[in-house]
């Protein structure tokens, strides 16, 4: 996209996106929840849609003239429909902690109790943390990863969910490396008479990908965003049985959400488009296999990989094994053009705002058409930042090699 109306408007903001625009051109993403969309997504963002109200849903709608939209939607809903093998769709919650507050309300009252990973242990700050809506609302507890192995154990969530009988059991995570025993968490669930509920927010991709297991046909209910491995716009979406189907739309809207955004409805049925075609299962491939590469390679330099190692697109590393934090790691990685998130590791000392580890993924360079050869590259740039933190001669090199690198593995969506 060229933005030559935005350049001739609006010289701040056009410079603003244009240095962000060379920013991602020249730098390593490896936040393991950004994605590169294609212009196809974002020439549909961009698009007429965004001028329309359409609350409803289609052929109900509150507003007129929303025979268009009504198309655009349905496509957007029957293309998720086929990649995960859903009973019902509903493409229209703005992002992922909106969706997740709207399952929640579709299915509990407040002080209703419910299960979910603790945030430090890989879960969601939706997903039960006191400081969000969730744990204000909800009575929620915590279950944990393994402290030796890192992984969860579902005995121990089964346990706790006999001792507790909680009325929903959240499972999916954010910063979780491992595949998650779906049936497992359905039979446990069963067990109590709770509803199940899966965050596949992080993992979308590589289950519609076919390279993890798909929670959608045991789960009551399932929510995604659709920018991350989905490589969609920002925004997200619900999927349930269809029993249920009435109740997440109420609950989405009018309980939620006013008019939905129509250009991002359109840009999700884009990226879902895309998702349908083969070349989707090899992307979702290499994303692990880059995952995987990455994280030997961390090992080999002996850094601490939170369990072992990674079945799926992130691993969290403890920084703590090389004597130094997560946000130094950060910000020494930022001055090199490597763009990472600091991480809480399980049972973190340190506050999540200088916690002990760092999480990295792969779907971003992976994007770019980056493979093991240039993970090994990446790792190496990465130890060497670490182990020279204080020395900005070999940060601006480092630097200075990245951004030529990074010119071999253009961004599509420029
Ligand atoms: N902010 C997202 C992530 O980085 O995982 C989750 O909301």
């Amino acid at each position: 996209m060229d933005y030559k109306n935005l350049e001739n408007q609006d010289k701040d903001v056009f410079l603003a996106i244009s240095r962000e625009k060379e920013r991602q051109i020249n730098e390593i993403e490896l936040i393991a929840s950004e994605n590169y969309v294609s212009l196809a997504v974002l020439e549909s963002m961009g698009s007429v849609l965004t001028n329309k109200y359409s609350e409803g849903y289609p052929k109900h709608r509150y507003y007129g003239g929303n025979q268009i939209v009504d198309i655009v939607e349905e496509i957007a809903i029957e293309r998720a429909k086929k990649i995960f093998n859903a009973e019902h769709v509903n493409v229209q919650p703005l992002s992922g902690s909106p969706a997740n507050a709207a399952v929640y309300f579709a299915f509990l009252k407040p002080g209703d109790k419910v299960m979910g990973l603790k945030l430090d242990h890989g879960g969601h700050l939706s997903h039960g943390h006191p400081v969000n809506f969730s744990g204000m609302l909800y009575d929620f507890v915590q279950y944990e990863v393994d402290s030796k192995t890192g992984k969860i154990d579902m005995k121990e969530v089964r346990k706790i969910a006999l001792k507790e009988k909680p009325k929903m059991i959240v499972a999916g995570f954010s910063a979780y490396s491992r595949e998650i025993e779906w049936q497992k968490f359905k039979e446990i669930a069963d067990e109590i008479g709770a509803y199940t509920f899966a965050d596949i927010a992080h993992t979308a991709g590589l289950i519609a990908a076919k390279k993890m297991d798909n929670p959608v046909p045991y789960f009551d209910v399932v929510s995604s965003t659709t920018h991350k491995t989905l490589r969609g716009p920002r925004g997200a979406m619900i999927m349930c049985k269809e029993k249920y189907a009435k109740q997440i739309d109420r609950a989405v809207f009018p309980g939620m959400q006013g008019g939905p955004h129509d250009h991002i409805t359109a840009a999700k049925a884009v990226a879902f488009g895309e998702i349908l075609r083969p070349e989707f299962a090899e992307y979702g491939d290499q994303i692990i296999k880059n995952a995987q590469k990455m994280a030997e390679e961390f090992k080999k330099r002996e850094y601490k990989v939170i369990s072992d190692g990674t079945d799926n697109h992130l691993m969290v590393v403890d920084m703590t094994s090389k004597d130094i934090d997560g946000k130094t790691v950060e910000v020494a990685l930022e001055k090199c053009g490597i763009s990472v998130s600091r991480s809480t590791i399980p049972n973190d000392p340190n506050p999540p705002i200088k916690p002990s580890g760092v999480r990295f993924g792969t779907p971003a360079v992976t994007t770019r058409g980056m493979k093991e050869t240039e993970i090994v590259k990446i790792v190496e740039w990465i130890d060497k930042a670490i182990g020279n933190r204080d020395n900005n001669k070999v940060l601006n090199q480092i630097q200075k090699e990245v951004e030529e690198f990074c010119q071999n593995f253009p961004i599509p969506s420029v």
